[in-house]
């Protein structure tokens, strides 16, 4: 049907790409109304409840109640439970030994700047985003002397946080890459899913985590890949791996570009915590810049959510590296087509606020000493953690808490344990035993520890 509002002068080749992305469309949805899905599939359906105009039924009377977000409803249960002794570690949000959300001192001065700047308007944005901000994100993710950058072999957009930058990605090789498979990790941040599904593209797991060792399956990740089809997409976690805090060595990183690479499948990397891994920016970069050094393509989505603590301002980037510069200048032509119906062009401030600190060599200082002490804060809450645990003798080992990086520690704990914690404890986690432990203070540790405790005690 959707063939019908085809212009017939349209180019044979418009025509193919216009049919291209009814017919995956289509049969994305056809796919979720039609087969079996499992839990996470359903929270995405769009349910075949349609209302009819004849019904003397209120409109929408069949349109069935969703599920919350398995991450951001916790913080919705949170707000509603009035117990004072609550605690909130669903989301990834940082907050400060007071158990308050944290505004670096650096995006302060930076908004300071902004205010006192009488020059500043509120004009649109280009399409792309603020140019200013779109140069450095690049610099800061791929490195200053990146050759990429020095040949304009990428093309980097401001979009709406990781998310959007992920979206935008999606959108993009949907409509021009050949193939629509993508390899996502298990387990994998719960929103992956829903954003290239919805996309367009087909997701397909890799494995990732060992639950025996609570560790990298390294073997298992290499043979999953092997046998993927080549020229498939394969998304990859920058660093600090979400849920599990497990990342792969700077050898398997290797071992696995190789192979991504000797089967021509195309990376896209998810970088929503750089420097919140190790603390250092550069440091946490390496996964990719490996990539982006063989020459060969690769995507790349940057959040300044974490990493600035910018989480509401909605501010991140997507780069996609080419192998020319005539290349990139197309792939950026298409990129607008993508944004431009979307959301129009990106919003100004975040893009301003980063742009300030990443330009001025005094408030880039003072922004990655601000960065360390919140990834030290961190470390510092695992150790607290994992003595808590200890001094209480709970079964198990537990060292993972201090093995693994970044906002979250991938407890272990079972889906009726993080029940019995939010019930008993009023501890707010996602179901899967992921713990922020960004959410943490040493007056909140006591607590968790004792919910832990009874939760591996009495509940199996
Ligand atoms: N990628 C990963 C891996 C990720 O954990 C998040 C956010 C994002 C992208 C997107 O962040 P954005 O705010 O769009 O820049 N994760 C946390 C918050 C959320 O679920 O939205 C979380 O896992 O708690």
């Amino acid at each position: 049907m959707l063939y019908l509002f085809f212009a017939s002068d349209e180019s044979e080749n418009v025509k193919k790409m216009k049919s291209c992305s009814a017919d995956r469309r289509l049969s994305v949805i056809s796919h979720h109304l039609l087969l079996p899905i499992n839990d996470d599939e359903a929270a995405i359906i769009i349910s075949p409840s349609p209302t009819s105009s004849s019904s003397s039924d209120p409109l929408f009377a069949n349109t069935p109640r969703a599920p919350e977000d398995p991450i951001l409803g916790v913080t919705v249960a949170y707000n509603k439970d009035p117990t004072p002794v609550k605690l909130n570690l669903g989301v990834g949000a940082y907050r400060t030994e007071e158990g308050k959300p944290l505004v670096l001192n650096v995006v302060r001065k930076a908004e300071q700047l902004l205010v006192n700047d009488r020059s500043r308007v509120k004009e649109y944005l280009p399409i792309v985003g603020l140019a200013d901000f779109t140069k450095l994100s690049a610099k800061l993710i791929l490195g200053a002397d990146s050759p990429a950058i020095l040949g304009n072999l990428v093309t980097t957009v401001q979009c709406l946080s990781g998310t959007g930058s992920l979206r935008v990605g999606a959108e993009f090789l949907a409509r021009h890459y050949y193939q629509r498979t993508i390899y996502i990790p298990n387990p994998t941040w719960g929103n992956h899913t829903k954003i290239f599904t919805l996309a367009g593209l087909t997701v397909k797991t890799y494995r990732y985590y060992d639950p025996v060792t609570r560790g990298l399956n390294i073997k298992g990740l290499l043979e999953d890949l092997g046998s993927a089809p080549s020229g498939a997409i394969v998304l990859l976690h920058a660093c600090a791996h979400n849920p599990t805090g497990v990342d792969p060595t700077l050898e398997q990183w290797e071992q696995i570009r190789r192979l991504i690479r000797s089967k021509t499948m195309l990376p896209f990397f998810d970088s929503a915590y750089q420097g919140f891994a190790s603390g250092s920016l550069d440091e946490d970069a390496r996964s990719v810049r490996l990539f982006v050094a063989d020459g060969g393509e690769c995507f790349i989505a940057q959040s300044y959510a974490k990493n600035m603590g910018l989480y509401g301002e909605r501010v991140g980037s997507l780069s996609i590296v080419c192998r020319t510069a005539d290349v990139a200048s197309r792939v950026e032509s298409q990129l607008k087509l993508v944004i431009r119906p979307m959301y129009s062009n990106p919003p100004i401030h975040g893009a301003s606020i980063v742009s300030t600190i990443l330009k001025d060599r005094n408030l880039y200082q003072e922004w990655t000493l601000e960065l360390k002490a919140m990834a030290d804060r961190i470390i510092t809450m695992r150790k607290q953690l994992f003595d808590a645990l200890r001094a209480r003798e709970t079964p198990g080992d537990w060292s993972h808490i201090i093995k693994q990086i970044g906002m979250f520690t991938f407890t272990g704990l079972n889906t009726k344990q993080v029940a019995f914690m939010t019930r008993e404890y009023h501890i707010y986690m996602t179901s899967d035993g992921r713990i922020s432990m960004a959410g943490l203070s040493s007056r909140t540790v006591p607590h968790l520890a004792d919910a832990i405790h009874a939760a591996v005690t009495s509940v199996v």
